[in-house]
Protein backbone atom coordinates (compact mmCIF):
# COMPACT_ATOMS: atom_id res chain seq x y z
CA UNK A 1 0.00 0.00 0.00
CA UNK A 2 1.16 3.56 -0.62
CA UNK A 3 0.14 6.42 1.08
CA UNK A 4 0.36 9.61 -1.25
CA UNK A 5 -0.22 12.57 0.61
CA UNK A 6 -1.99 14.82 -1.84
CA UNK A 7 -3.26 18.46 -1.92
CA UNK A 8 -6.31 19.69 -3.81
CA UNK A 9 -5.36 23.34 -5.15
CA UNK A 10 -8.58 23.69 -6.95
CA UNK A 11 -7.98 23.38 -10.52
CA UNK A 12 -11.36 21.78 -11.09
CA UNK A 13 -12.90 24.81 -9.64
CA UNK A 14 -11.01 27.14 -11.59
CA UNK A 15 -11.84 25.43 -15.14
CA UNK A 16 -15.57 25.10 -13.82
CA UNK A 17 -15.85 28.32 -13.21
CA UNK A 18 -13.71 29.86 -16.10
CA UNK A 19 -15.41 27.49 -18.59
CA UNK A 20 -19.37 27.87 -16.54
CA UNK A 21 -19.10 30.68 -15.26
CA UNK A 22 -20.50 28.98 -12.03
CA UNK A 23 -18.95 27.51 -8.61
CA UNK A 24 -18.32 23.80 -9.11
CA UNK A 25 -21.33 22.64 -7.01
CA UNK A 26 -19.61 18.96 -5.43
CA UNK A 27 -16.06 18.84 -6.25
CA UNK A 28 -14.24 15.31 -6.40
CA UNK A 29 -10.61 14.16 -7.52
CA UNK A 30 -9.95 14.15 -10.71
CA UNK A 31 -9.09 10.88 -12.42
CA UNK A 32 -5.78 11.06 -14.64
CA UNK A 33 -7.31 14.12 -16.83
CA UNK A 34 -10.45 16.16 -17.63
CA UNK A 35 -11.58 18.77 -20.35
CA UNK A 36 -13.60 21.64 -20.16
CA UNK A 37 -14.27 23.94 -23.29
CA UNK A 38 -14.75 28.12 -22.64
CA UNK A 39 -16.59 29.43 -25.02
CA UNK A 40 -13.87 32.97 -25.16
CA UNK A 41 -15.31 36.57 -27.61
CA UNK A 42 -11.37 37.12 -28.92
CA UNK A 43 -10.86 41.11 -29.18
CA UNK A 44 -14.19 41.49 -27.30
CA UNK A 45 -15.98 44.91 -27.91
CA UNK A 46 -14.03 45.83 -30.85
CA UNK A 47 -14.83 45.27 -34.49
CA UNK A 48 -12.42 42.46 -35.08
CA UNK A 49 -14.40 40.13 -32.49
CA UNK A 50 -14.94 36.44 -32.94
CA UNK A 51 -15.77 33.59 -30.45
CA UNK A 52 -13.64 30.88 -30.23
CA UNK A 53 -13.80 27.55 -28.35
CA UNK A 54 -10.99 27.12 -26.02
CA UNK A 55 -10.12 23.68 -24.76
CA UNK A 56 -9.21 23.52 -21.32
CA UNK A 57 -7.21 20.64 -20.08
CA UNK A 58 -7.11 19.80 -16.11
CA UNK A 59 -3.81 17.93 -15.54
CA UNK A 60 -2.95 17.06 -12.21
CA UNK A 61 -0.43 14.52 -10.38
CA UNK A 62 2.61 14.95 -8.80
CA UNK A 63 5.45 17.09 -10.13
CA UNK A 64 8.12 15.09 -8.85
CA UNK A 65 6.91 12.12 -9.97
CA UNK A 66 8.49 8.29 -11.98
CA UNK A 67 9.30 9.25 -15.44
CA UNK A 68 6.46 6.76 -16.05
CA UNK A 69 3.90 9.17 -14.72
CA UNK A 70 5.64 12.55 -16.44
CA UNK A 71 5.79 10.66 -20.09
CA UNK A 72 2.29 9.73 -20.00
CA UNK A 73 1.33 13.52 -18.86
CA UNK A 74 3.35 14.40 -21.58
CA UNK A 75 0.87 13.28 -24.11
CA UNK A 76 -1.20 16.30 -23.14
CA UNK A 77 1.67 18.78 -23.78
CA UNK A 78 1.85 19.11 -27.27
CA UNK A 79 -0.40 21.50 -29.05
CA UNK A 80 -0.05 23.46 -26.01
CA UNK A 81 -1.72 27.21 -26.73
CA UNK A 82 -1.23 28.42 -23.34
CA UNK A 83 -0.77 27.17 -19.73
CA UNK A 84 -2.63 28.19 -16.61
CA UNK A 85 -0.09 27.64 -13.84
CA UNK A 86 -2.60 27.04 -10.51
CA UNK A 87 -1.16 27.04 -6.94
CA UNK A 88 -2.71 27.36 -3.49
CA UNK A 89 -2.13 30.33 -1.52
CA UNK A 90 -2.70 28.87 1.56
CA UNK A 91 0.20 26.16 0.85
CA UNK A 92 3.91 27.71 0.07
CA UNK A 93 5.34 24.77 -1.69
CA UNK A 94 2.19 24.58 -4.34
CA UNK A 95 3.93 28.48 -5.41
CA UNK A 96 7.30 27.00 -5.47
CA UNK A 97 6.55 24.41 -7.35
CA UNK A 98 5.18 25.97 -10.22
CA UNK A 99 8.63 26.53 -11.62
CA UNK A 100 9.02 22.62 -11.90
CA UNK A 101 5.84 22.31 -13.39
CA UNK A 102 6.20 25.19 -16.31
CA UNK A 103 9.78 23.25 -16.82
CA UNK A 104 8.03 20.16 -17.59
CA UNK A 105 5.26 21.93 -19.48
CA UNK A 106 7.44 23.37 -21.79
CA UNK A 107 9.35 20.24 -22.13
CA UNK A 108 12.41 21.79 -20.73
CA UNK A 109 13.17 19.12 -18.39
CA UNK A 110 13.70 16.39 -20.37
CA UNK A 111 17.14 14.60 -19.34
CA UNK A 112 18.58 13.34 -22.34
CA UNK A 113 18.26 9.66 -22.46
CA UNK A 114 17.89 9.01 -26.18
CA UNK A 115 20.74 10.39 -28.48
CA UNK A 116 20.22 13.89 -29.02
CA UNK A 117 20.72 15.37 -32.49
CA UNK A 118 21.13 19.08 -32.47
CA UNK A 119 22.65 22.50 -33.59
CA UNK A 120 22.48 25.88 -33.04
CA UNK A 121 18.86 26.44 -35.28
CA UNK A 122 17.30 23.72 -33.99
CA UNK A 123 18.18 24.99 -30.27
CA UNK A 124 16.24 27.92 -31.70
CA UNK A 125 13.51 26.59 -32.69
CA UNK A 126 13.08 25.03 -29.62
CA UNK A 127 12.93 28.46 -27.82
CA UNK A 128 10.51 29.95 -30.44
CA UNK A 129 8.27 27.35 -29.47
CA UNK A 130 8.66 27.86 -25.95
CA UNK A 131 6.56 31.36 -26.24
CA UNK A 132 3.69 29.77 -24.54
CA UNK A 133 1.13 32.22 -22.79
CA UNK A 134 1.57 31.96 -19.29
CA UNK A 135 -0.93 32.90 -16.42
CA UNK A 136 -0.22 32.21 -12.77
CA UNK A 137 -3.74 31.87 -10.75
CA UNK A 138 -3.39 31.75 -7.19
CA UNK A 139 -6.60 29.72 -5.30
CA UNK A 140 -7.79 29.85 -2.04
CA UNK A 141 -7.07 33.77 -1.29
CA UNK A 142 -10.52 33.99 0.63
CA UNK A 143 -8.64 31.30 3.44
CA UNK A 144 -5.98 33.97 3.63
CA UNK A 145 -6.38 35.97 6.63
CA UNK A 146 -6.33 40.02 6.32
CA UNK A 147 -2.64 40.78 8.45
CA UNK A 148 -1.17 37.98 5.74
CA UNK A 149 -2.24 39.23 2.39
CA UNK A 150 0.14 41.76 2.05
CA UNK A 151 2.83 39.22 2.34
CA UNK A 152 1.42 36.42 0.21
CA UNK A 153 0.25 38.99 -2.50
CA UNK A 154 4.13 40.28 -2.53
CA UNK A 155 5.26 36.86 -2.92
CA UNK A 156 3.09 35.85 -5.78
CA UNK A 157 4.21 39.18 -7.29
CA UNK A 158 7.59 37.97 -7.70
CA UNK A 159 6.68 34.37 -8.82
CA UNK A 160 4.15 35.68 -11.47
CA UNK A 161 7.61 37.97 -13.05
CA UNK A 162 9.78 35.13 -12.58
CA UNK A 163 7.50 33.90 -15.63
CA UNK A 164 6.67 37.02 -17.37
CA UNK A 165 2.89 36.42 -16.59
CA UNK A 166 -0.02 37.91 -15.96
CA UNK A 167 -1.39 36.95 -12.33
CA UNK A 168 -4.55 36.63 -10.55
CA UNK A 169 -5.32 35.19 -6.70
CA UNK A 170 -9.07 34.64 -6.44
CA UNK A 171 -11.67 32.47 -4.74
CA UNK A 172 -12.72 29.39 -6.88
CA UNK A 173 -16.04 29.24 -4.57
CA UNK A 174 -17.03 32.92 -5.60
CA UNK A 175 -17.43 33.96 -9.25
CA UNK A 176 -17.50 37.69 -7.97
CA UNK A 177 -13.69 37.50 -8.41
CA UNK A 178 -14.19 37.19 -11.94
CA UNK A 179 -17.12 39.82 -12.54
CA UNK A 180 -17.76 41.17 -15.92
CA UNK A 181 -15.33 44.42 -16.27
CA UNK A 182 -12.87 42.98 -13.41
CA UNK A 183 -9.54 43.39 -13.49
CA UNK A 184 -9.20 39.94 -13.14
CA UNK A 185 -11.78 39.22 -15.81
CA UNK A 186 -9.54 41.68 -18.60
CA UNK A 187 -6.84 39.78 -17.49
CA UNK A 188 -8.07 36.45 -18.26
CA UNK A 189 -9.56 37.86 -21.72
CA UNK A 190 -5.83 39.01 -22.49
CA UNK A 191 -4.68 35.74 -21.69
CA UNK A 192 -7.21 33.79 -23.74
CA UNK A 193 -6.65 36.97 -26.62
CA UNK A 194 -2.83 35.48 -26.52
CA UNK A 195 -3.46 31.87 -26.52
CA UNK A 196 -5.94 32.62 -29.24
CA UNK A 197 -2.89 34.41 -31.47
CA UNK A 198 -0.55 31.74 -30.35
CA UNK A 199 -2.51 29.40 -32.05
CA UNK A 200 -3.65 31.71 -35.10
CA UNK A 201 -1.10 33.87 -35.68
CA UNK A 202 1.73 32.26 -37.58
CA UNK A 203 5.75 33.74 -36.70
CA UNK A 204 5.52 35.63 -39.93
CA UNK A 205 3.01 37.55 -38.74
CA UNK A 206 -0.30 36.35 -40.76
CA UNK A 207 -3.23 37.81 -39.56
CA UNK A 208 -6.02 35.28 -38.26
CA UNK A 209 -8.06 33.67 -41.02
CA UNK A 210 -10.94 35.95 -42.46
CA UNK A 211 -13.93 34.24 -40.65
CA UNK A 212 -17.38 36.14 -41.05
CA UNK A 213 -18.65 37.39 -37.76
CA UNK A 214 -19.13 35.48 -34.54
CA UNK A 215 -18.23 32.10 -36.59
CA UNK A 216 -17.48 29.21 -34.60
CA UNK A 217 -14.85 26.73 -34.46
CA UNK A 218 -12.21 25.31 -32.85
CA UNK A 219 -10.07 27.24 -30.72
CA UNK A 220 -7.14 26.66 -28.99
CA UNK A 221 -5.66 23.90 -26.78
CA UNK A 222 -5.00 24.90 -22.94
CA UNK A 223 -3.61 23.35 -20.17
CA UNK A 224 -4.33 23.81 -16.57
CA UNK A 225 -1.36 22.53 -13.99
CA UNK A 226 -1.20 22.34 -10.31
CA UNK A 227 1.41 21.35 -8.46
CA UNK A 228 0.48 19.06 -5.05
N1 LIG B 1 -12.18 28.33 0.18
C1 LIG B 1 -11.80 27.92 -1.03
N2 LIG B 1 -11.94 26.63 -1.37
C2 LIG B 1 -11.55 26.25 -2.60
C3 LIG B 1 -11.03 27.17 -3.54
N3 LIG B 1 -10.73 26.50 -4.67
C4 LIG B 1 -11.07 25.22 -4.45
N4 LIG B 1 -11.57 25.06 -3.21
C5 LIG B 1 -12.03 23.82 -2.57
O1 LIG B 1 -10.91 22.95 -2.52
C6 LIG B 1 -11.32 21.60 -2.73
C7 LIG B 1 -10.55 20.99 -3.89
O2 LIG B 1 -10.93 21.63 -5.09
P1 LIG B 1 -10.81 20.93 -6.51
O3 LIG B 1 -11.28 21.92 -7.51
O4 LIG B 1 -11.44 19.61 -6.51
O5 LIG B 1 -9.23 20.76 -6.59
P2 LIG B 1 -8.39 19.99 -7.71
O6 LIG B 1 -7.09 20.71 -7.83
O7 LIG B 1 -9.18 19.82 -8.94
O8 LIG B 1 -8.16 18.58 -7.02
P3 LIG B 1 -7.77 17.18 -7.68
O9 LIG B 1 -8.67 16.93 -8.83
O10 LIG B 1 -7.98 16.19 -6.57
O11 LIG B 1 -6.34 17.30 -8.09
C8 LIG B 1 -12.82 21.65 -2.98
O12 LIG B 1 -13.47 21.38 -1.77
C9 LIG B 1 -13.06 23.10 -3.40
O13 LIG B 1 -14.36 23.55 -3.09
C10 LIG B 1 -10.89 28.54 -3.14
O14 LIG B 1 -10.43 29.41 -3.88
N5 LIG B 1 -11.30 28.85 -1.88
MG1 LIG C 1 -9.74 18.15 -9.93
Amino acid sequence: TATIKYKSVGKSSLVHLLCQNQVLGNPSWTVGCSVDVRIHDYKEGTPEEKTYYIELWDVGGSVGSASSVKSTRAVFYNSVNGIILVHDLTNKKSSQNLCRWSLEALNRDVAPTGVLVTNGDYDREQFADNQIPLLVIGTKLDQIPETKRNEVLTRTAFLAEDFNAEEINLDCTNPRYLAAGSSNAVKLSRFFDKVIEKRYLSRDGNQIPGFSDRKRFGGGTLKSLHYD
